[in-house]
């Protein structure tokens, strides 16, 4: 890797296998965990306790991307995340924005946000690609085929795993062509996103195909639909909150695969997971 800034959280990361990326959203519908960390001071808290579980990366939203949500105005999303964010960054730990607006990534990494994290690849504001290139901040491209209130609608491939390693290639040229430089780009397949459970699966199946594409690559299967119903009878899927185990199961794959991050919420049981694989010699790095 030769970012300073991914350099950096290698080096503060001290362990085998991918960087643990814990999750705080700040946002009252959030799919997995809505509505939890709505007040500063919890996200702030949770924040910290997430990092002492062992995430070394801090990802604050303020918006939910669940299928179906309606969007917050920006002074909303603002209000959300910048006092999350200048708090953790204060403290030293490295804070990534998840965000589709430019000028909230703008404010996050005023505030102290090291890497902005773009559910739509910089597809939702035409504004972020030229940010990204002037910020030099480490953004993830994730594979996005539209706003959450109809993205379930786009959910048709032929082969999703080519499909989406296009795509995602598509948005890379386009970022380029704005002046980023190819190593400040992360690539995320977009689990849950226009996919069926189906897509899901075949994608972290071929995850080696994404890593193949040369970039660092992040993935976020955390608590996501396709992981509650796994092995489970239709009515009888696991709740949100009992979906550590299946999420980590899926972050031992991910590290087989030679990811750079997953994303959770439960990291103790990713970090466990992560150990587990590290031990039995399946990881490459
Ligand atoms: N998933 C969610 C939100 N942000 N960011 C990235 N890079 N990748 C993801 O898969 C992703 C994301 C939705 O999850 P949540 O609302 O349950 O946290």
């Amino acid at each position: 890797m030769t970012h300073a800034v991914l350099d950096r959280i290698a080096a503060a990361h001290q362990r085998p296998g991918p960087v643990v990326m814990g999750v705080v959203n700040v946002t009252p519908d959030s799919f997995s965990d809505g509505g939890r960390w709505i007040e500063t001071d919890s996200a702030i808290a949770h924040g910290r306790e997430l990092v002492a579980e062992g995430a070394t990366i801090v990802d604050v939203g303020g918006e939910s991307t669940r299928p179906g949500a309606e969007r917050p105005s920006e002074d909303e999303e603002l209000r959300r995340v910048v006092p999350v964010v200048e708090a953790l960054a204060a403290d030293g730990i490295a804070v990534s924005i998840d965000t589709m607006r430019a000028s909230v990534a703008g404010a996050a990494l005023d505030a102290g946000a090291v890497i902005i994290n773009d559910v739509s690849g910089g597809l939702a504001d035409p504004s972020m690609p030229a940010l990204v290139a002037a910020s030099g901040a480490p953004f993830v491209v994730m594979h996005w085929r539209g706003h959450a209130h109809d993205m379930q609608t786009r959910a048709e491939y032929d082969d999703v795993v080519a499909e989406v390693c296009a795509e995602m290639m598509a948005r890379v040229d386009v970022l380029l062509a704005a002046g980023a430089a190819r190593d400040q780009l992360v690539l995320d397949p977009g689990i849950g996103f226009a996919k069926t459970a189906e897509h899901n699966w075949q994608l972290l199946a071929d995850l080696e195909r994404v890593v193949d594409l040369g970039h660092p690559v992040l993935l976020g299967t955390s608590r996501k639909g396709f992981l509650g119903s796994v092995g489970r009878a239709e009515g009888d899927e696991r709740p949100l909150d009992a979906r550590a185990v299946v999420t980590a199961a899926t972050s031992a794959r991910a590290a087989r695969a030679g990811v750079w991050c997953v994303r959770v919420h439960d990291v103790t049981a990713t970090v466990d997971a992560i150990d587990v694989a590290t031990a039995l010699g399946e990881l490459s790095s």
